[in-house]
Protein backbone atom coordinates (compact mmCIF):
# COMPACT_ATOMS: atom_id res chain seq x y z
CA UNK A 1 0.00 0.00 0.00
CA UNK A 2 1.17 3.56 -0.52
CA UNK A 3 2.49 5.74 1.82
CA UNK A 4 0.96 8.91 2.16
CA UNK A 5 2.69 11.08 -0.75
CA UNK A 6 4.65 13.56 0.86
CA UNK A 7 6.48 15.39 -1.70
CA UNK A 8 10.34 16.67 -1.57
CA UNK A 9 8.67 19.90 -2.73
CA UNK A 10 7.07 19.82 0.74
CA UNK A 11 10.25 19.16 2.55
CA UNK A 12 11.58 21.87 1.13
CA UNK A 13 9.23 23.94 1.97
CA UNK A 14 9.63 22.68 5.48
CA UNK A 15 13.19 23.00 5.77
CA UNK A 16 13.09 26.61 4.06
CA UNK A 17 10.08 27.51 7.33
CA UNK A 18 12.80 26.21 10.13
CA UNK A 19 15.51 27.99 8.19
CA UNK A 20 18.00 25.47 7.10
CA UNK A 21 18.07 26.18 3.61
CA UNK A 22 16.75 29.40 1.48
CA UNK A 23 15.15 29.30 -1.77
CA UNK A 24 18.34 29.60 -4.02
CA UNK A 25 19.36 26.11 -2.11
CA UNK A 26 16.26 24.90 -2.50
CA UNK A 27 16.38 26.08 -6.69
CA UNK A 28 19.32 24.26 -6.97
CA UNK A 29 17.76 21.03 -5.15
CA UNK A 30 15.14 20.95 -7.93
CA UNK A 31 17.37 21.75 -10.62
CA UNK A 32 19.31 18.35 -10.24
CA UNK A 33 16.45 16.68 -9.63
CA UNK A 34 14.96 18.22 -13.06
CA UNK A 35 18.27 16.65 -14.52
CA UNK A 36 18.32 12.94 -12.48
CA UNK A 37 14.59 12.00 -13.69
CA UNK A 38 15.95 12.65 -17.29
CA UNK A 39 19.08 10.48 -16.73
CA UNK A 40 17.46 7.80 -14.84
CA UNK A 41 15.20 7.47 -17.40
CA UNK A 42 18.07 6.95 -19.79
CA UNK A 43 19.79 4.83 -17.33
CA UNK A 44 16.67 2.59 -17.16
CA UNK A 45 16.68 2.31 -21.39
CA UNK A 46 20.50 1.64 -21.49
CA UNK A 47 19.60 -1.41 -19.48
CA UNK A 48 16.79 -2.51 -21.44
CA UNK A 49 18.92 -2.48 -24.55
CA UNK A 50 21.54 -4.89 -23.04
CA UNK A 51 19.06 -7.02 -21.13
CA UNK A 52 17.27 -7.83 -24.14
CA UNK A 53 20.14 -8.07 -26.69
CA UNK A 54 19.12 -5.68 -29.82
CA UNK A 55 20.72 -6.11 -32.63
CA UNK A 56 23.77 -4.21 -32.37
CA UNK A 57 23.81 -3.90 -29.09
CA UNK A 58 27.67 -4.65 -28.00
CA UNK A 59 28.77 -1.78 -30.08
CA UNK A 60 26.32 0.87 -29.87
CA UNK A 61 25.37 -0.12 -26.29
CA UNK A 62 29.29 0.62 -25.51
CA UNK A 63 28.87 4.34 -27.66
CA UNK A 64 25.51 4.57 -25.60
CA UNK A 65 27.43 3.94 -22.28
CA UNK A 66 30.05 6.49 -23.31
CA UNK A 67 27.27 8.67 -24.88
CA UNK A 68 25.06 8.52 -21.36
CA UNK A 69 28.62 9.42 -19.31
CA UNK A 70 28.79 12.31 -21.78
CA UNK A 71 25.06 12.85 -21.62
CA UNK A 72 24.21 13.29 -17.91
CA UNK A 73 27.53 15.81 -17.48
CA UNK A 74 26.19 18.02 -20.18
CA UNK A 75 22.48 18.21 -18.90
CA UNK A 76 23.51 18.77 -15.77
CA UNK A 77 25.94 21.56 -16.50
CA UNK A 78 22.97 23.21 -19.51
CA UNK A 79 20.42 23.04 -16.87
CA UNK A 80 22.78 24.64 -14.25
CA UNK A 81 23.78 27.24 -16.85
CA UNK A 82 20.36 28.16 -17.66
CA UNK A 83 18.90 28.67 -14.36
CA UNK A 84 21.96 30.71 -13.23
CA UNK A 85 21.68 28.44 -9.90
CA UNK A 86 25.13 28.66 -9.39
CA UNK A 87 28.29 30.62 -9.42
CA UNK A 88 30.58 27.67 -9.72
CA UNK A 89 29.94 24.19 -11.36
CA UNK A 90 32.82 21.80 -11.24
CA UNK A 91 31.97 17.92 -12.84
CA UNK A 92 33.96 14.94 -12.36
CA UNK A 93 34.31 14.56 -15.95
CA UNK A 94 35.60 18.42 -17.15
CA UNK A 95 39.14 19.21 -15.91
CA UNK A 96 38.89 22.52 -15.33
CA UNK A 97 35.73 24.36 -13.16
CA UNK A 98 33.00 25.36 -15.65
CA UNK A 99 31.93 29.12 -16.63
CA UNK A 100 28.64 29.70 -14.69
CA UNK A 101 26.50 32.01 -17.37
CA UNK A 102 25.82 35.47 -16.46
CA UNK A 103 22.81 35.14 -14.77
CA UNK A 104 24.82 32.78 -12.37
CA UNK A 105 27.13 35.57 -11.16
CA UNK A 106 24.93 36.62 -8.68
CA UNK A 107 24.35 32.97 -7.28
CA UNK A 108 25.56 32.54 -3.66
CA UNK A 109 26.36 28.69 -4.20
CA UNK A 110 29.15 26.73 -5.77
CA UNK A 111 28.13 22.84 -7.13
CA UNK A 112 29.82 19.53 -7.26
CA UNK A 113 29.43 16.79 -9.19
CA UNK A 114 29.91 13.34 -10.25
CA UNK A 115 27.07 12.88 -13.62
CA UNK A 116 27.38 9.07 -13.46
CA UNK A 117 29.16 7.62 -10.77
CA UNK A 118 29.82 3.66 -11.08
CA UNK A 119 29.24 4.14 -14.77
CA UNK A 120 31.01 1.06 -15.87
CA UNK A 121 28.37 -0.81 -14.47
CA UNK A 122 25.68 0.64 -17.20
CA UNK A 123 26.21 -2.21 -19.54
CA UNK A 124 25.85 -5.13 -17.44
CA UNK A 125 22.42 -3.33 -15.42
CA UNK A 126 24.00 -2.57 -11.93
CA UNK A 127 22.86 0.00 -9.52
CA UNK A 128 24.60 3.67 -10.57
CA UNK A 129 24.46 7.30 -9.54
CA UNK A 130 24.58 10.80 -9.63
CA UNK A 131 26.83 12.49 -6.74
CA UNK A 132 26.64 16.43 -5.63
CA UNK A 133 28.08 18.46 -3.03
CA UNK A 134 26.67 22.44 -2.86
CA UNK A 135 28.80 25.29 -0.79
CA UNK A 136 28.43 29.14 -0.27
CA UNK A 137 30.95 30.92 -2.21
CA UNK A 138 33.23 32.95 0.22
CA UNK A 139 34.05 35.47 -3.10
CA UNK A 140 31.39 38.29 -3.14
CA UNK A 141 29.98 38.55 -6.87
CA UNK A 142 31.04 37.35 -10.53
CA UNK A 143 31.75 34.15 -11.34
CA UNK A 144 33.33 31.62 -8.83
CA UNK A 145 37.03 32.17 -8.09
CA UNK A 146 39.76 29.27 -7.16
CA UNK A 147 39.12 30.03 -3.31
CA UNK A 148 35.35 29.33 -3.51
CA UNK A 149 36.13 25.14 -4.87
CA UNK A 150 39.23 24.47 -2.56
CA UNK A 151 37.36 23.42 0.78
CA UNK A 152 37.25 21.81 3.29
CA UNK A 153 33.89 19.22 3.25
CA UNK A 154 33.11 20.84 6.41
CA UNK A 155 31.99 23.93 4.57
CA UNK A 156 29.04 21.94 2.51
CA UNK A 157 25.78 23.34 2.86
CA UNK A 158 23.91 20.43 0.99
CA UNK A 159 25.02 16.88 -0.43
CA UNK A 160 23.16 14.12 -1.88
CA UNK A 161 23.04 11.68 -4.31
CA UNK A 162 20.65 9.64 -6.80
CA UNK A 163 21.00 6.17 -6.97
CA UNK A 164 19.42 4.26 -10.34
CA UNK A 165 18.81 0.58 -9.03
CA UNK A 166 15.58 -1.59 -9.03
CA UNK A 167 14.29 2.27 -8.06
CA UNK A 168 15.36 5.76 -8.04
CA UNK A 169 16.07 7.41 -5.05
CA UNK A 170 17.17 10.58 -3.74
CA UNK A 171 19.07 10.95 -0.28
CA UNK A 172 19.85 14.77 0.42
CA UNK A 173 20.83 16.31 3.55
CA UNK A 174 21.60 20.29 4.40
CA UNK A 175 23.40 19.18 7.64
CA UNK A 176 20.47 17.80 10.22
CA UNK A 177 19.12 14.35 9.13
CA UNK A 178 19.47 12.70 6.33
CA UNK A 179 16.42 12.00 4.54
CA UNK A 180 15.80 9.61 1.48
CA UNK A 181 13.02 9.94 -1.29
CA UNK A 182 11.89 7.50 -3.59
CA UNK A 183 10.69 8.62 -7.33
CA UNK A 184 6.95 7.57 -7.94
CA UNK A 185 7.28 6.80 -11.40
CA UNK A 186 3.38 7.25 -12.12
CA UNK A 187 3.15 10.64 -10.62
CA UNK A 188 7.22 11.73 -11.67
CA UNK A 189 7.98 12.66 -8.20
CA UNK A 190 10.44 12.44 -5.45
CA UNK A 191 8.00 11.29 -2.76
CA UNK A 192 9.61 10.89 1.09
CA UNK A 193 10.17 7.76 1.87
CA UNK A 194 13.20 7.44 4.53
CA UNK A 195 13.15 9.90 7.53
CA UNK A 196 15.86 10.79 9.18
CA UNK A 197 17.87 7.81 8.02
CA UNK A 198 20.41 6.28 10.78
CA UNK A 199 23.62 4.55 9.87
CA UNK A 200 24.12 1.36 12.66
CA UNK A 201 26.55 2.07 14.81
CA UNK A 202 28.21 -1.05 13.55
CA UNK A 203 27.60 -3.17 11.25
CA UNK A 204 28.20 -6.83 10.00
CA UNK A 205 29.10 -5.66 5.94
CA UNK A 206 32.33 -5.38 4.66
CA UNK A 207 32.74 -3.58 1.35
CA UNK A 208 35.73 -2.90 -0.79
CA UNK A 209 37.86 -4.67 -3.38
CA UNK A 210 39.89 -7.08 -1.95
CA UNK A 211 41.47 -7.24 -5.70
CA UNK A 212 43.94 -4.50 -4.24
CA UNK A 213 44.89 -5.93 -1.19
CA UNK A 214 48.81 -6.54 -2.00
CA UNK A 215 48.78 -2.59 -2.30
CA UNK A 216 47.38 -1.61 0.61
CA UNK A 217 49.39 -0.90 4.32
CA UNK A 218 49.19 -3.62 6.90
CA UNK A 219 47.24 -2.28 9.21
CA UNK A 220 44.52 -2.17 6.59
CA UNK A 221 45.43 -5.64 5.68
CA UNK A 222 44.95 -6.96 9.12
CA UNK A 223 41.86 -4.93 9.63
CA UNK A 224 40.23 -6.53 6.76
CA UNK A 225 41.35 -9.80 7.74
CA UNK A 226 39.79 -9.51 11.45
CA UNK A 227 36.40 -8.97 9.82
CA UNK A 228 36.67 -12.62 8.39
CA UNK A 229 36.82 -14.70 11.76
CA UNK A 230 34.52 -14.65 15.08
CA UNK A 231 33.89 -11.27 16.46
CA UNK A 232 35.12 -11.05 19.96
CA UNK A 233 31.78 -9.49 20.99
CA UNK A 234 30.19 -13.11 20.11
CA UNK A 235 29.06 -11.80 16.83
CA UNK A 236 30.19 -13.82 13.95
CA UNK A 237 32.16 -12.86 11.04
CA UNK A 238 31.45 -10.12 8.15
CA UNK A 239 29.98 -10.37 5.35
CA UNK A 240 31.76 -8.83 2.21
CA UNK A 241 29.29 -6.86 0.06
CA UNK A 242 30.57 -4.97 -3.48
CA UNK A 243 29.35 -3.84 -6.13
CA UNK A 244 32.12 -1.30 -7.26
CA UNK A 245 29.76 1.51 -7.73
CA UNK A 246 30.21 3.45 -4.33
CA UNK A 247 26.76 4.84 -4.68
CA UNK A 248 25.17 1.54 -4.64
CA UNK A 249 28.13 -0.11 -1.65
CA UNK A 250 27.16 3.75 0.10
CA UNK A 251 23.43 3.48 0.13
CA UNK A 252 23.44 -0.23 1.28
CA UNK A 253 25.99 0.07 3.99
CA UNK A 254 23.79 3.27 5.06
CA UNK A 255 21.00 1.73 5.54
CA UNK A 256 22.06 -2.05 6.52
CA UNK A 257 25.48 -0.62 8.46
CA UNK A 258 28.73 -1.43 8.28
CA UNK A 259 32.46 -0.41 6.37
CA UNK A 260 33.15 0.61 2.82
CA UNK A 261 37.28 1.06 2.12
CA UNK A 262 39.02 2.37 -0.91
CA UNK A 263 42.45 2.57 1.08
CA UNK A 264 45.70 4.23 -0.37
CA UNK A 265 47.49 2.45 -2.56
CA UNK A 266 51.41 1.94 -1.30
CA UNK A 267 52.66 -0.20 -3.80
CA UNK A 268 54.93 3.06 -4.89
CA UNK A 269 57.41 3.26 -1.63
CA UNK A 270 58.73 6.46 -2.82
CA UNK A 271 55.88 8.40 -3.09
CA UNK A 272 52.72 8.94 -0.42
CA UNK A 273 50.01 6.67 -1.14
CA UNK A 274 47.72 7.05 -3.97
CA UNK A 275 43.69 7.39 -3.28
CA UNK A 276 41.75 6.25 -5.99
CA UNK A 277 38.06 8.30 -5.08
CA UNK A 278 37.63 11.97 -5.37
CA UNK A 279 37.68 14.24 -2.12
CA UNK A 280 35.10 16.98 -4.39
CA UNK A 281 32.90 14.62 -6.23
CA UNK A 282 32.76 11.68 -4.11
CA UNK A 283 34.42 11.37 -0.58
CA UNK A 284 32.60 14.76 0.52
CA UNK A 285 29.45 14.47 -0.17
CA UNK A 286 29.35 10.55 1.30
CA UNK A 287 31.08 11.97 4.18
CA UNK A 288 28.69 14.91 5.30
CA UNK A 289 25.78 12.41 4.22
CA UNK A 290 27.39 9.35 6.59
CA UNK A 291 28.24 11.95 9.84
CA UNK A 292 24.37 13.22 9.25
CA UNK A 293 23.72 10.30 9.95
CA UNK A 294 25.51 9.10 12.49
CA UNK A 295 28.80 7.42 11.14
CA UNK A 296 32.26 8.66 10.16
CA UNK A 297 34.83 8.97 7.22
CA UNK A 298 38.48 9.25 7.25
CA UNK A 299 41.39 8.32 4.89
CA UNK A 300 42.64 6.35 7.61
CA UNK A 301 44.22 9.12 10.06
CA UNK A 302 42.50 12.20 9.15
CA UNK A 303 38.69 13.01 9.34
CA UNK A 304 37.74 13.20 5.64
CA UNK A 305 35.79 16.91 5.91
CA UNK A 306 38.88 17.94 7.65
CA UNK A 307 40.75 17.82 4.25
CA UNK A 308 41.76 21.13 2.50
CA UNK A 309 41.32 20.06 -1.06
CA UNK A 310 44.44 20.96 -2.85
CA UNK A 311 43.08 20.93 -6.76
CA UNK A 312 39.36 20.10 -7.43
CA UNK A 313 39.99 16.61 -8.78
CA UNK A 314 42.05 15.69 -5.25
CA UNK A 315 42.26 11.95 -4.48
CA UNK A 316 41.74 10.32 -1.32
CA UNK A 317 41.56 7.29 0.12
CA UNK A 318 38.13 6.47 1.55
CA UNK A 319 36.97 4.66 4.46
CA UNK A 320 33.32 5.64 5.56
CA UNK A 321 30.43 3.50 7.45
CA UNK A 322 29.05 2.80 10.62
CA UNK A 323 31.13 4.71 13.60
CA UNK A 324 32.49 1.98 16.00
CA UNK A 325 33.71 -0.15 12.35
CA UNK A 326 35.55 3.36 11.32
CA UNK A 327 36.68 3.53 15.24
CA UNK A 328 38.13 0.20 14.72
CA UNK A 329 40.02 0.79 11.50
CA UNK A 330 41.62 3.70 12.63
CA UNK A 331 43.10 2.24 15.64
CA UNK A 332 44.44 -0.80 13.44
CA UNK A 333 46.12 2.09 10.86
CA UNK A 334 47.69 3.90 13.85
CA UNK A 335 49.41 0.65 15.41
CA UNK A 336 50.80 -0.59 12.21
CA UNK A 337 48.57 -3.79 12.51
CA UNK A 338 46.25 -5.79 15.46
CA UNK A 339 45.86 -2.97 17.58
P1 LIG B 1 33.79 6.51 -11.57
O1 LIG B 1 33.31 7.75 -10.88
O2 LIG B 1 34.70 6.82 -12.72
O3 LIG B 1 32.69 5.57 -11.94
O4 LIG B 1 34.79 5.72 -10.54
C1 LIG B 1 34.49 5.60 -9.21
C2 LIG B 1 34.10 4.19 -8.88
C3 LIG B 1 33.28 4.14 -7.61
O5 LIG B 1 31.93 4.22 -7.91
C4 LIG B 1 33.65 2.79 -7.03
O6 LIG B 1 33.56 2.79 -5.62
C5 LIG B 1 35.06 2.60 -7.48
O7 LIG B 1 35.26 3.45 -8.60
C6 LIG B 1 35.32 1.19 -7.87
O8 LIG B 1 36.66 1.07 -8.20
P2 LIG B 1 37.33 -0.36 -8.49
O9 LIG B 1 36.77 -0.80 -9.81
O10 LIG B 1 38.79 -0.05 -8.55
O11 LIG B 1 36.98 -1.29 -7.37
MG1 LIG C 1 32.59 8.44 -9.33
Amino acid sequence: MRQHAFSLRMHLTELRGSGQLDRELADIILDLVSAAKIISCEVNHAGLIDIQGIAGVTNVHGEDVQKLDIYSNDLLVSILRQTGSACGIASEESEDMIAPSTAGHSSNYIIFFDPLDGSSNIDVNISIGTIFSVYRRVSQSGPAQLDDFLRKGSHQVAAGYFVYGSSTMLVLTTGKGVTGFTLDQTSGQFLRSHTEIRVPERGKIYSCNEGNAAKWDEGTKQYVQSLKTAQPDGRGSYSARYVGSLVADFHRNLLKGGIFLYPGDYSDASKPPKGKLRLMYEANPMSMIVEAAGGAATDGRTRILDIQAEDIHHRVPLIIGSAADVADYEAYVAAGGRP
